[in-house]
């Protein structure tokens, strides 16, 4: 199986196309694979605590967590997560923290091993937005891009290919389309191999 998670509504997002891209696509088939989609809530430590929980219970061959970026018009696959907690505002539960570790012995930053360039490729040949991003930011997100990340380099087996992807508001881009990338951003982590830069 593959897992896709998303997150719930946090701070001036009423609906998280995240999340709920996730629910539409759960129970779903991609290249063979039955899709797990989770939504988690936007807290560092419970989405973190969540996502290992999965990770456990389904050994997935492939991990691709979403969330929401305001201010993002294309489907945004994240290149890096970096050791920096840093939120602009704070989680659902009113944590806010201040230019901290994620893992205060961890490596600076990891990339993504996901095929990152065939992947918007693949979305543009498809007629969606797509980009390659430098950043996932210094929030929720990036805290759960870097602690996926550091967790499967632990624990290599559990699942070689993982990364991140920021979707658009639901006012930039229409739910049905979220939903078509992420399939299809699937389906190419999936069947490609090596990743190389696509002209
Ligand atoms: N987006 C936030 C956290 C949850 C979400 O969907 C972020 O970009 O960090």
């Amino acid at each position: 199986m593959v897992l896709l998670t998303g997150f719930d509504a946090f701070g001036a997002i009423a609906a998280n196309p995240s999340g709920l891209a996730a629910r539409a696509l759960h129970g779903k088939q991609v290249a063979g694979h039955r899709i797990v989609g989770a939504v988690l809530p936007t807290v560092f430590d419970a989405s973190t605590t969540l996502l290992d929980q999965l990770l456990v219970r389904h050994a997935p061959a492939l991990v691709v967590c979403t969330g929401v970026a305001a201010g993002r018009h294309a489907l945004s696959v994240e290149r890096v997560a970096i050791n920096r907690d840093d939120a602009p505002i704070p989680d659902n539960t009113g944590y806010q923290p201040r230019d901290r570790s994620v893992v205060a012995d961890g490596p600076a930053a990891y990339l993504s091993t996901l095929p990152v360039q065939a992947m918007v490729h693949a979305l543009q040949q498809n007629g969606l937005a797509a980009e390659l991003s430098p950043s996932a930011g210094h929030y929720v997100c990036n805290h759960l891009f870097y602690q996926l990340m550091h967790a499967l380099a632990r624990e290599p087996g559990v699942g070689w290919r993982g990364g991140f992807i920021h979707v658009p508001p639901l006012e930039v881009m229409a739910l049905e389309h979220t939903v078509r990338g992420l399939r299809l951003a699937l389906r190419c982590a999936l069947t490609v191999g090596a990743d190389t830069p696509v002209a």
